[in-house]
């Protein structure tokens, strides 16, 4: 086996928490025949069924999710993180949702993963237009990334990083997706070239620690930046149809 392909899910797989395409679901299937493939997300693995279909799910050898804290090969759960977020960070989100100025709150501000919690403003029970509307907010004012600027001054012990279109992904330093290429190393136990696709692959992103991983190890890969499906969709295409 020459290489392995990981793709983050939610804005390079599909739009940020809807399902794949069906054209591209076509594609990958055809394309996918043959190779490794592994997903790296921040989602959980219940969210990232409801966006990709059971086939394109079975061509996927296995699964990280929620940034890496857990990982599945089909219905088998290999391991899976546990992290109890402290009293303080639980207080300063909640702080943060009341002294916010955007108008609509709509519930479930936190959610608790596997070794991990995903905080929104706006919460995850906002429909997509709402989901629409903080996002349009979010990128006007910088909304996120003022959050994550002003946490990480008071929890250095965290980490937090921006994915998807209205959430924030907290977890203790280092537990970032980078950890989905360590496991992989050590499991593989050879050196295939890793070859990934995301679309927030720069600072505070949550798919910075696993292209840092990448540039550092001494393995063979390569990245690609995506901000859409249809990126991925070309550079498979064009790229690596062999
Ligand atoms: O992959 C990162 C995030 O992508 C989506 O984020 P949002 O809800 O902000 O659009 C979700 O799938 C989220 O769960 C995930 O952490």
């Amino acid at each position: 086996m020459s290489k392995i392909y990981m793709f983050d899910v939610d804005g390079t797989l599909t739009p940020a928490r809807t399902m794949m395409n069906e054209d591209f679901r076509n594609f990958f299937l055809r394309w996918s025949e043959g190779k490794q493939i592994y997903l790296v997300s921040g989602s959980d693995q219940e969210k990232i069924k409801q966006q990709l279909p059971p086939d394109v799910m079975r061509q996927c050898f296995g699964v990280y999710s929620s940034m890496g804290n857990s990982y599945h090969e089909g219905d088998q759960v290999i391991y899976s993180i546990v992290y109890s977020p402290s009293r303080e960070l639980m207080e300063d989100l909640e702080a943060l949702v009341h002294n916010s100025e955007y108008p609509i709150k709509t519930g479930h501000h936190v959610e608790f993963r596997e070794g991990m919690v995903n905080f929104s403003i706006v919460g995850r029970n906002a429909d997509m237009e709402q989901r629409a509307a903080y996002n349009k907010y979010d990128m006007l004012h910088g909304d996120r990334a003022g959050i994550v600027e002003t946490l990480s001054h008071c929890h250095p012990d965290l980490d937090f990083a921006i994915g998807g279109n209205i959430s924030i992904d907290i977890y203790p330093r280092g537990h970032d997706k980078s950890q989905a290429v360590r496991h992989l190393r050590g499991e593989v136990g050879s050196t295939p070239e890793i070859i990934f696709f995301g679309d927030r692959t720069e600072a505070p992103g949550n798919d910075y620690g696993i292209v840092r991983a990448l540039d550092e190890a001494p393995e063979p890969s390569r990245w690609h930046a995506v901000t859409k499906w249809q990126d991925t969709m070309s550079i498979l295409r064009d790229s690596y149809s062999d």
